[in-house]
């Protein structure tokens, strides 16, 4: 057929690579290892094109470092559990079990249909029995080791989703996924212990750069390292009782005329002996309680008075102890020192109340301290009478923590924004939390023979509670410690404690321990982690912090789980609006592939711009990459007998020959290599265009001449040869990109065996040395024409070479050569007078 007919043909060869075993992972530790890992799907249902594009790149990397001879592991599973899927169930009536292993199905079918090469020895589900009980290990060793905390602590609540979310997973104040405004409620939960990383996680960013700078800050802001001072102050009155703050301006204490406490300061359970305030101040706690973090924060600053006064321990004074809604009770210790004078909240919060303005800090150029507003830069201190007066701020700080510290009453402090992560979710479709609640031995862990805790098949979808509250038979059960009746954990855990090691039982998915840890030490990091910019937070800091836990754990021996990443752009539709099926714009990459084939789609996602940009859809796009490939394709029809008479792999090395073709062959090894290595796919197909343009040029002498050969048997010209040599190269380069073509190319040449199997091209150093130079030639500093000179010839030679040229004679017109300026490489002027 004259056209690649891909609705037989893509299928044909993805059975031929299944039946040659060609993509499975060979665990071979002779090679050197390359683990390409895309972030696993979530389970709803259909593969679109924003998925299309990801995978694209993975397995085009993929494909090429298994040619090239490493032991790659580029697996794919499943995110199995979550909302979604029991929101799907309960709606359609089916289990959610059901709907995710449909959804599965169609997925998987879809992934075999874009030519993707995964090791699916490999393959591993979220909501498998295997991983559920790999993951409720995992669980109980890190409870055991102390990173796991039970907290009855004020939580994220997410009214629509009914459960509750980590911080991580409230964006603006909104749940990630319902968008409904978060409250706060006091449940107890479990926590992962994920502050006592912060130090490392911050530090560890510095060493990653194979990460987009974007992604490393996100994660630095979001840690939130803040080094600065706590400072106690004694209530008046109480020798017994302080209020601590935390304060990156220590050399303001001496403008300190109040301290606000957060909402939840635990200091409001014992703080307040006045019967009367105390009410007031626990109904304006409770006021704020309700808000959602969003209000919180956008609100006018609101608090009340305690009544109590605490004394400043620099300057001895007393100030007022407020609450106030704009003190968060989650960052540094709940607690501040209000300077109004230099702080532009606290001076809100002061003419909100009425509080005392004392500026104690002079800009260094003299006029920081008119009533224009608050100086909040540095400056020098103006505290007469205090130890630290006429000091810089600076060395305030210091002098501040030096003063102080004899008494006890101030020291250095670092503080991280980064909470705790919540994982306790008060749903069914999660993995159950392996923890018996007993009357008399508190919480117990389910021992590891009884794992794992599987969940139970019904859903009781009413009630009040959590899902597996309702479920008695599910609930009650003999306490493992004292056999008396107890309950089970209520909750699941959060679904991005799935996704947060999933990577680290890829090598091993059945293992009976939660991975093998001598595979895994060998495959891991991963060396190429694709995936959207949108889990910059969210997964990408739970999973370094897994790993750092699981290094602790002496499971792994490495610290971070992704030496690369690479967050791939959005495809919009062709006016650059995201995809939603309320516009209507939603491409079905089925459908694409059903027109023009699974390759065609592949070379259009990576050809049409860097693999970060957004491509805006065009339908045209598909097509002309199709046109592209048959235009490869009718170049190999025209030269069969060419390509069948000389059936070296490449052209021989020794060949002199089609110098300049052979050179740019192996440059385009060269290039393509290393753009695939470095993520740039557009570039690395541009070069094949240019080399099928090449061809193209000399295809029509190649014609002629070869034919003349072959039918008189005669000898096959070595221009011809280095033609068939570098034409069977192009369809070798193709493959990672258009896997099916090029297999289907490859034996249309002639070559027998699949192109899967065979290694990547080799570049020939002595193939790249340039055969011709071509250099710019000008007359009096005008360019005239760019003439090809062997890379050795002499000045004199190239100028004899020139005035031979008519074009050269005419412009220089029978004037005398004066002088010739020669770069290197660069041009040669001829000077004439
Ligand atoms: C006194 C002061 C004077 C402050 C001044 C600033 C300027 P970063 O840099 O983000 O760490 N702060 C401390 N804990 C807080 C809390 N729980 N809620 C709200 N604000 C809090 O910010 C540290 C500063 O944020 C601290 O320094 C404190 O205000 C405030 F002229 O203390 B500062
Ligand atoms: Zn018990």
């Amino acid at each position: 057929p004259d056209t690649y007919d891909h609705r037989n043909r893509d299928r044909f060869w993805q059975d031929q690579w299944q039946a040659a075993g060609s993509f499975a992972w060979r665990n071979d530790a002779s090679r050197p290892k390359y683990y390409v890992l895309e972030m696993f799907p979530y389970t709803s249902g259909r593969l679109h094109i924003g998925h299309a594009r990801n995978y694209s790149m993975g397995d085009t990397l993929a494909r090429m470092q298994r040619a090239r001879g490493f032991d790659v592991l580029y697996p794919m599973g499943w995110d199995a559990f979550g909302l979604p899927a029991e929101n799907a169930a309960v709606k359609f009536g089916t289990h959610p079990g059901t709907f995710t292993a449909q959804a599965t199905v169609s997925m998987k079918r879809a992934m075999h249909d874009l030519g993707l090469s995964y090791s699916w020895a490999n393959e591993l589900s979220t909501c498998s029995p295997d991983y559920i009980r790999a993951q409720q290990v995992l669980f109980l060793r890190l409870l055991d080791k102390g990173l796991i905390l039970r907290d009855t602590a004020y939580v994220n609540w997410d009214p629509v989703e009914q459960t509750v979310l980590a911080n991580e997973q409230v964006i603006d104040g909104k749940g990630w996924r319902s968008g409904a405004p978060i409250v706060k409620r006091r449940i107890p939960q479990w926590f992962f212990n994920i502050r006592s990383y912060a130090a490392e996680l911050h530090a560890g960013l510095d060493r990653l750069d194979g990460w987009p700078d974007a992604v490393r800050n996100i994660q630095r802001s979001w840690i939130g390292q803040s080094d600065g001072v706590e400072i106690d102050f004694p209530l008046t009155g109480r020798d017994d009782r302080q209020i601590t703050v935390f304060t990156t301006r220590a050399d303001t204490v001496a403008g300190c005329t109040f301290l606000a406490l957060a909402a939840e300061h635990q200091a409001l359970d014992w703080l307040i002996d006045d019967p009367e305030r105390r009410e007031a101040v626990y109904r304006f706690r409770d006021d704020i309680l309700k808000q959602t973090a969003e209000e919180r924060t956008t609100q006018d600053k609101r608090g009340v008075d305690t009544g109590v006064t605490a004394i400043n321990p620099l300057t001895g004074e007393p100030v007022p102890v407020l609450v106030a809604n704009y003190v968060l009770a989650d960052y540094g210790v709940g607690a501040i020192m209000g300077v109004p004078a230099h702080d532009e909240r606290d001076l809100d919060f002061a003419r909100a109340y009425d509080l005392d303005v004392r500026p104690v800090i002079r800009a260094d150029d003299g006029d920081g301290d008119g009533d224009a507003g608050v100086h909040t830069g540095e400056g020098v201190i103006v505290a007469p009478g205090t130890p630290i007066d006429g000091l810089t701020t600076e060395a305030g700080r210091a002098a501040v923590v030096d003063c102080l510290a004899p008494s006890g009453r101030a020291r250095h402090s670092r503080q991280y924004r980064l909470q705790n992560w919540s994982i306790s979710r008060q749903r069914y479709w999660g993995n159950p939390i392996p923890i018996i609640h007993c009357a008399d031995c508190g919480a117990v862990p389910v021992p590891e023979r009884d794992l794992p805790v599987l969940l139970p098949q019904t859903i009781i979808t009413s009630g009040e509670g959590s899902p597996l509250s309702r479920d008695q038979d599910f609930m009650t059960v003999a306490c493992p410690s004292c056999g008396k009746p107890a309950r089970r954990d209520p909750d699941t855990m959060d679904t991005f404690v799935d996704s947060s090691w999933y990577y680290m039982r890829f090598p091993s998915p059945y293992a009976t321990e939660p991975v093998d840890s001598a595979i895994c030490n060998r495959m891991l990091p991963v060396d190429v982690y694709i995936g959207g910019v949108e889990h910059a937070t969210l997964h990408l800091i739970y999973a370094r912090f897994m790993t750092k836990a699981l290094r602790d754990l002496g499971l792994v021996d490495f610290d971070e789980p992704f030496l690369r990443l690479y967050n791939q752009g959005m495809v919009n539709d062709e006016l650059g609006r995201k995809q939603s099926k309320s516009l209507g714009n939603v491409v079905e990459p089925m459908k694409v592939i059903e027109e023009f084939g699974a390759d065609a789609l592949r070379v259009y996602l990576l050809f049409k711009t860097s693999y970060n940009a957004a491509i805006n859809w065009e339908d045209t796009g598909p097509r002309s990459a199709r046109q592209y490939l048959e235009r490869v394709q009718r170049l190999v029809l025209r030269h069969q007998p060419l390509l069948s008479a000389c059936p070296d792999v490449l052209a021989p090395p020794a060949l002199a020959a089609g110098g300049d073709l052979r050179r740019k062959a192996h440059e385009t090894i060269a290039k393509v290599t290393r753009d695939v290595e470095n993520f740039q796919f557009n570039t690395a197909i541009a070069a094949l265009m240019t080399l099928t343009n090449e061809l193209y040029a000399v295809s029509a002498d190649m014609t002629e001449a070869s034919e003349d050969a072959l039918k008189k048997d005669g000898p096959v010209s070595d221009d011809a040869r280095v033609f068939a040599g570098t034409l069977r190269l192009l369809i070798r380069l193709l493959a990672p990109f258009a896997p099916h073509i090029a297999e289907e190319l490859w034996q249309s040449a002639g070559q027998d065996g699949l192109l899967a199997n065979l290694p990547w091209p080799e570049v020939d150093p002595a193939a790249l040395v340039a055969t011709v130079i071509r250099l710019p030639v000008q007359v009096n500093g005008r360019t005239l024409t760019t003439v090809e000179f062997a890379p050795d010839v002499s000045v004199d030679d190239m100028v004899a070479t020139l005035v031979a040229r008519r074009d050269v004679q005419r412009r220089v017109g029978g004037g005398q050569i004066r002088k010739v300026i020669h770069v290197p490489n660069r041009i040669i002027n001829l000077v004439v007078a």
